[in-house]
Parts: structure tokens; sequence; C-alpha cells
């Protein structure tokens, strides 16, 4: 089979709700991946940072594997003997009384939407269904339809009604939108991402997150942070909110939390919030399953034996002094912390993000445009030194095709 063969074939059985770049993968290994022509690639997109310990690491790996062969899978009718050593695990491993695992992102900001309504009713005495939470212009918090409710991407949102209500939409990085929205005591949480990724790697001012949840404590309103993409060390800390020491209320993660093995996702809180909700009152089949519960702990335990938020800190600012020497009018600027940046490109003679991904391609680089004029750069965090630097130069030789 031609990769075209392999394209038609996913065009005709497969829903097209993607638009791919024209590149069929067969193998991934660390920061690599190769296609089925055994062409090799720097993966740059890393499936937006879930496989942040690089792909099939042989831990993570063979956790997935051992458990497999035992008990994959009970529900939680019952208890097993792998659930309870992974609540402790990453309990302790983020400072929090308990967990709530799921399993995919869009299913943990649909969990943390509900506790804090839970929390918002019970707690701090909000009349029943009248529970506002603050989100921001922007957002990106998974494809469900009450996430697409907050939603301010029309491509996301349109022609998905009716809306889940409840949300309020303020601009990004606006202290003063935000205080001035936390006067409505019916408000009971603000969800947000710490660096709003899908947007095109937007960071805040420094200290936005400091006066935010100080803002949030002041009115009693639950802080959430929303970490699927920025958390498990990409952003060169474990969690982007260390960044000002500021510690969620309701911390939200995802994608890495498995190295990209399986779909993980967990959100974390203290008694005090998490036990508003009772037995039968939320879940999911496989929420924290045996195989999910080994393949974390392993993907988990990666991330500090590596010291991949040394590496991402470190590496990131080698990625970005190189993207700024390039001499290039394309590049209008480059943004990021950590191993999470993003080039924004100026279309030049009717080229633009897109033609630069598919020619990096060809150099044997992967990113992909987000939202038309925005690359996103974020290769595993295992990547060395010297491939970083590789992955550079094929880059600049990449937009230097368009001089
Ligand atoms: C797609 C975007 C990135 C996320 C944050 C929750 C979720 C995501 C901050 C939901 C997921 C993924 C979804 C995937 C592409 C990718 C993405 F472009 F869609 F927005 F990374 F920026 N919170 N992001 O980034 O997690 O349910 O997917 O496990 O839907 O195309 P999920």
């Amino acid at each position: 089979m031609t990769p075209k063969d392999y394209m038609d074939r996913e065009s005709r059985y497969g829903a097209h709700n993607y638009h791919p770049l024209p590149v069929v993968l067969d193998r991934g290994e660390g920061a690599f991946v190769w296609d089925v022509e055994g062409k090799k690639y720097y993966d740059f997109l890393s499936a937006y940072s879930a496989v942040n310990q690089g792909h099939c690491h042989p831990k993570i790996v063979n956790a997935l594997v051992e458990q497999a062969q035992k008990l994959t899978l009970t529900s939680r009718a019952f208890y097993n003997s792998v659930l309870g050593e992974y609540e402790e695990y990453i309990t302790k491993y983020f400072g929090y009384d308990k967990v709530l695992p799921m399993n995919t992102g869009a299913e943990a900001d649909e969990t943390a939407i509900k506790l804090c309504r839970k929390w918002a009713y019970q707690k701090k005495g909000i009349e029943d269904n009248k529970a506002k939470i603050i989100v921001c212009e922007n957002n990106f918090h998974g494809r469900t339809t009450t996430i697409i409710s907050m939603s301010t991407d029309p491509v996301a949102k349109n022609e998905f009604g009716p809306y889940t209500p409840g949300f309020e939409i303020i601009p990004y990085n606006d202290i003063n939108a935000l205080e001035k929205a936390l006067q409505d005591p019916n408000v009971a949480g603000f969800l947000f991402e710490p660096i709003q990724g899908e947007a095109g790697v937007f960071l805040p001012d420094e200290g936005y997150l400091k006066k935010s949840y100080d803002l949030c404590k002041k009115h009693n309103v639950l802080y959430i942070a929303d970490e699927v993409q920025t958390g498990i060390a990409r952003t060169g800390k474990l969690l982007a909110c260390d960044h000002e020491n500021v510690k969620p209320d309701i911390l939200i993660l995802g994608k890495a939390i498995s190295g990209g093995v399986i779909p993980v996702s967990a959100v974390l809180a203290n008694d005090e919030i998490m036990l508003c909700i009772k037995p039968g009152e939320h879940g999911s089949t496989f929420g924290g399953f045996p195989l999910a519960g080994k393949v974390a702990m392993a993907a988990l335990e990666v991330v500090k034996e590596e010291k991949l938020a040394e590496r991402a800190e470190y590496l990131g600012k080698i990625f970005r002094d190189q993207m700024k020497s390039i001499k290039s009018d394309m590049i209008e600027l480059v943004r990021g912390k950590g191993l999470l940046n993003a080039v924004v490109i100026n279309p030049k003679n009717g080229k633009e993000a897109w033609d630069v991904c598919v020619e990096m391609a060809n150099n044997g680089v992967l990113a992909k445009p987000t939202h038309q004029h925005i690359i996103r750069f974020a290769p595993p965090l295992v990547i060395s030194e010297e491939d970083l630097l590789d992955a550079c130069e094929r880059i600049k030789a990449s937009l230097a095709k368009f001089e």
C-alpha cells in the first residue's frame, strides 16, 4: 500500500472530523516517528503534549503489558488491587487529598464542572441551578456539548446547540474583567488554562495566575486549572501553575499522565470539595481502571526520574533562541514556556503556516498549524539537545525555502 492508499481508506471509512497533514505514521520511539515508507521525523507535536515522555517509553509500555496480562478492567462495582495504590500515588505526587479518575481530558473538565457546581450548592450556599462558572475567551477544554457551550470558537461550537447555560466568558489575562465578573455572588468557579494552548500558546502576563488566584480566594470562588496540555512538565515545571506557586482548588490533568499510551485523566481536590460528590453521582466504566493506574504511575515516575520539567525549561530556552535567530519575514513572533512554544507565521506570496508545515515534514520535522497562522512546536521532553538543534536546522531550512 502507498501512503495515498492509507489516506484514501481513512477518508472512505472514517468520519471527516480532522484534516491531517499528508503523513502516514507507523512507528514511534522517543522523540521520533517513522511513516509507512520508513521516513524518520522529529515529532514536534507530541500528540498535543500527550507523549511528553517520548513515544513508546519502555517503562510505561512494560507497565501496560504486565498489567494487561493480569487484570485490565473490573469497573467500580468492585474494589481492585491497583486503584488504591494509584490514588495514593497520584494524590501524594500532586499534593491533594483525593483524585477522581477519568479517561479523557474532556471528561475531566466535565467532572470539574460538576464538582464545582456540587460544591456551590452544598458549601457556598448558592441557590440550586444558579451556579455560574467564569471561563476565558479563546478557551479550549474539550469537545463535549457542555464544554463547547463555553467556547468562543465558532468552528468548535456552531450547529451543536442548544447549549448548556451557567458560563460567563471574560477576556483572558484581564484581571479587571475577572474582578468585575466575581462581583456576582452566584459565581462558583473560575475555569482557565494557565497557558492557552489551542489558542496558539498564549501566555498570560507575569503575575496573572497569582492575582487571579487571590481574587478567587477573596470571593470564595474555586480556582480550577485545566492543565491537560500544560501539565506534566511541559512548560518547565511539573504544572504551569507552579511558575507562580498557585495551588488550584481543582486540578484537571490528562494526556501525558499516561505518556500517550492509553487515555488517562484525573481531577484532584481536597476533601472539602471532593466529598461533595457522593456514591452513584458520577463515574465512568474505565475511570481509574487497573491498566490506567499502572500506566499512569509509570508515566509519572518517568517525569521525575528523567527530570523532564528541568529538561523542558532548559531546552525550551534554546529552542526559542534558535527560532528568534532565524532571519525570515515569515516569522512574526516566537512565544512559549518550556517546550510548549509557538511561532506566528506571516503569510508570504500566498504561502502560509500550512505550507511551512508541509515543507518541514519534507525536511523530517512534524508540526501542525493552529488557527491558520500559528505553528505549535512541542517535541517530547526526552528530546536530546543535539536532536533539538538538528531539528532547528531543519526548521530554518524549511523557512528558507520561502525566501
Ligand atoms: C482535538 C486542540 C490542543 C486541551 C485542554 C482539555 C482537552 C484538551 C487544555 C480535552 C485537548 C486536544 C484535543 C484534540 C487536539 C488537542 C488540542 F487543538 F483541540 F485544542 F491540544 F490544543 N483541555 N486538546 O488541550 O482533552 O478530551 O482531547 O483528551 O480535539 O482535536 P481530550
